[in-house]
């Protein structure tokens, strides 16, 4: 056999452009594919997005991987080992709070490492309808806490019910599992564009604060009617939850929605223990987190505790004193967070997740990709798209599962094949630019401006991607 060269990880992650060649392992050999990545059948982009590092990561998502003749290719292409002290892998043991965190999928888009917040590559954002859990986005606030499962209760209560705590294993044969296919987005999603019309306080999220599953659970509904609490309720009154994560001062991470909703049997809110088949993984709150479908991330609270039914909102910060919106003018000497609602439905959104900007596309068809969604259940009726920034427009083909009326808790992604004008290709730059409508006839506002806020959030104007024509 021949005898190769051996390199480290971090030699191999050197490797990451053409100028720099290429290279990726599989298992403990090294592979210089820079002469495959045109010739990849999945396409330049996906395969880019394992450059300088392992491929098992990716191929576990993607099975067509997992044949002999893929194995034989990638054979051509070896150039050399890793060296044997990098099999063993490290294990660093400190004071950090974030050191239990969970391992992540290397293909996520890291906006903050501790907390983990993280979105997928656009290139894998809307592949597919529902999100690989690897991929799915993340948005902690604190360290990830460690539940034993065996030992873990839910309490809940509140006045006009009895106190229960239920172990895992009672919410799961005590309630019957209920199934929903759910969108959540953060109110954060898009950021990125508000803070390029002025700056903003937050994580710079680009177009991948949203992500798709099937949630499986117990109904909330049918957890507070066993514990006595009455469907119709005199006044105002809120459903209060908080999570195992707890800050320095060991306040709970806390949100609420409104008891109509987690009451309601339409409203199809869960307290799941499955996303995509899978038990809950860590990040995304192991064992038990609420799933509020239709209503901003942030009420979907993860690693959950306590579910107690009150006449008042959450006491937590992150419902009084953050996910508000305000008008532009208000700056951080004039906010008022107690004169503004909470945000719980997200107003209608989409977003061009192919092609990317800066992209050089070649004349002749292009193929425009995104997701569009909308909250409250507001399913997605059109996706208009635009070539010439917003002056003529097409309209999109939706795809994806049908959604129930009222109750398209879901994305709707879309395509548009069109022929790029042959004026626009003298290397000149194309304006491509999508607007969603919601079945309230809802829409997108144009442009970024009139709908800043301090906070960056509720980021839903037109998306304008430009990429420049070039044989
Ligand atoms: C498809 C090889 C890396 C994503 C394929 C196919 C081959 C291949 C041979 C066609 C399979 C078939 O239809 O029989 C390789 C090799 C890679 C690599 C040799 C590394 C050197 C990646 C990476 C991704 C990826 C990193 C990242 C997500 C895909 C996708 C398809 C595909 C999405 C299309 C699947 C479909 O059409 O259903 N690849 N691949 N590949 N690959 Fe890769
Ligand atoms: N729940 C707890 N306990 N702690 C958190 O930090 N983040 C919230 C929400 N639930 C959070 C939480 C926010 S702001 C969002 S957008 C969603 O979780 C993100 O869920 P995901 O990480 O599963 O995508
Ligand atoms: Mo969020």
């Amino acid at each position: 056999a021949p005898r190769y060269p051996l390199y480290t990880r971090e030699e191999v992650g050197r490797h990451r452009s053409p100028a720099d060649r290429i290279w990726v392992t599989h298992g403990t050999e090294v592979f210089d594919v820079t002469d495959f990545v045109e010739l990849h059948p999945g396409g330049p982009d996906k395969i880019l997005l394992a450059a300088g590092g392992a491929l098992e990561p990716f191929w576990a998502l993607y099975a067509v991987h997992h044949e002999p003749h893929v194995l034989e290719l990638l054979r051509e292409y070896k150039v050399g080992e890793l060296s044997p002290e990098e099999v063993a892998a490290p294990a660093p043991a400190t004071a950090d709070p974030f050191s239990g965190d969970p391992p992540r999928h290397p293909g996520l888009r890291v906006n903050s490492q501790k907390p983990f917040n993280a979105e997928p590559p656009p290139e894998l954002l809307a592949e597919r309808f529902l999100t690989p859990n690897e991929l799915f986005f993340t948005r902690n606030h604190l360290p990830v806490p460690a539940v034993d499962p065996e030992s873990y209760q839910l309490r809940v209560e509140g006045p006009g019910g009895r106190e229960l705590c239920l172990s895992l294993e009672e919410l799961r044969t005590r309630f019957p599992k209920h199934e929903v296919t759910a969108t959540l987005q953060c109110a954060g999603n898009r950021r990125a564009e508000m803070s390029r019309v002025r700056p903003v306080k937050g994580l710079e999220w680009d177009i991948g604060a949203i992500s798709t599953a099937r949630w499986g659970g117990a109904r909330l509904r049918d957890v507070l009617l066993h514990a006595g609490f009455s469907e119709e309720r005199e006044g105002e009154w809120h459903v209060c939850f908080e999570g195992l994560d707890t800050d320095v001062g060991g306040a709970p991470y806390g949100a609420s929605i409104p008891y109509g909703k987690a009451v309601s049997a339409a409203g199809d809110v869960l307290l799941a223990y499955e996303m995509n088949g899978a038990e809950l993984p860590r990040d995304h709150g192991f064992p038990l987190r609420a799933v509020v479908p239709g209503v901003v991330g942030a009420r979907n609270v993860k690693w959950l505790r306590r579910v107690a039914v009150s006449p008042a909102e959450s006491p937590s910060h992150w419902q009084r004193n953050d996910y508000k919106g305000f008008a532009p003018c208000v700056d951080w000497d004039t906010v008022d967070y107690s004169a503004a609602p909470a945000i719980q439905e997200l107003p209608v959104q989409s977003a061009i997740t192919h092609p990317r900007p800066g992209a050089v596309v070649p004349p002749g068809e292009l193929t425009v990709k995104g997701y569009a969604w909308s909250g409250g259940g507001h399913g997605v009726v059109r996706v208009d798209v635009s070539l010439d920034g917003g002056r003529t427009w097409q309209v999109a083909r939706l795809a994806g599962e049908r959604q129930a009326l009222g109750r398209a808790w879901a994305w709707t992604l879309w395509e548009l094949q069109a022929p790029v004008a042959a004026a626009a290709a003298g290397g000149e730059e194309l304006e491509i630019v999508c607007k969603a409508v919601d079945s309230s006839y809802n829409v997108q506002p144009d442009t970024v401006a009139p709908i800043w806020n301090l906070r960056g959030v509720l980021s839903n104007a037109w998306h304008r991607v430009r990429v420049s024509v070039r044989p």
